[in-house]
């Protein structure tokens, strides 16, 4: 029987942006007190989740998705503001909204990968897709007033990067969080 690996597609996320989100984390981290929040390391826009596949259907994914690379543009992604999922009166999620231009790019690239992974078993997402980049998750219910007065004093200034490639990323159930580990990277065309 074949290895169970637990993946996701991905945007990869610019060591720079990286350090930013990680600096503005840390000032968010001092309004909460049992809020988890995201990793450095961790960072990134997910595409979509494939959850735990045999490894047998991860690998025939990949050449189908090396596919997109004649088809795919390379486009821009710029963050946006702060956000909640489900809202910000009991967040579960907190995270960073984008805007890729041309504005339906992001949006193609999504589609494209449903469309494409459906034939081999890989069922199409069915909620809309919301783009955004995961700060951090609140399980144990906290006051976050603190945190929204600072975030409109304080917002992540927006930053803007060429998404080129996107990743298959191998997601690794840890006691201490999950590890990311990229098992292959899509280049869009030039
Ligand atoms: O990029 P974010 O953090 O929004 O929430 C999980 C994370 O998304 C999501 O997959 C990404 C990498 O772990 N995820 C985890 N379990 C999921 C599920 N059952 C899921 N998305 C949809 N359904």
């Amino acid at each position: 029987m074949s290895e169970i690996i637990r993946s996701f597609l991905a945007v990869e996320l610019p060591e720079l942006l990286k350090f930013k989100l990680a600096e503005f984390i840390a000032s968010l981290q001092m309004k909460t007190s049992k809020t988890k929040w995201a990793r450095e390391a961790n960072l990134h826009l997910t595409l979509k989740f494939l959850g735990n596949q045999p490894a047998d259907k991860i690998d025939a994914l990949i050449p189908a998705l090396i596919r997109g690379n004649s088809i795919l543009k390379p486009f821009r992604l710029t963050t946006t503001k702060l956000g909640a999922f489900p809202g910000k009166k009991r967040p579960r999620v907190f995270w960073l909204g984008t805007e890729s231009t041309p504005s339906n790019a992001l949006m193609i690239l999504r589609n494209w990968i449903e469309d494409n992974l459906e034939p081999l078993g890989f069922e199409k997402e069915t909620k809309p897709f919301r783009p955004h980049l995961t700060l951090g998750r609140s399980k144990i219910p906290e006051n976050f007033d603190a945190l929204w007065e600072y975030l409109e004093a304080h917002p992540f200034p927006p930053f803007s990067f060429e998404v080129e490639h996107f990743v298959l990323m191998r997601s690794i159930l840890k006691p201490a969080g999950a590890e990311y580990r990229v098992l292959q990277k899509f280049s869009l065309q030039k």
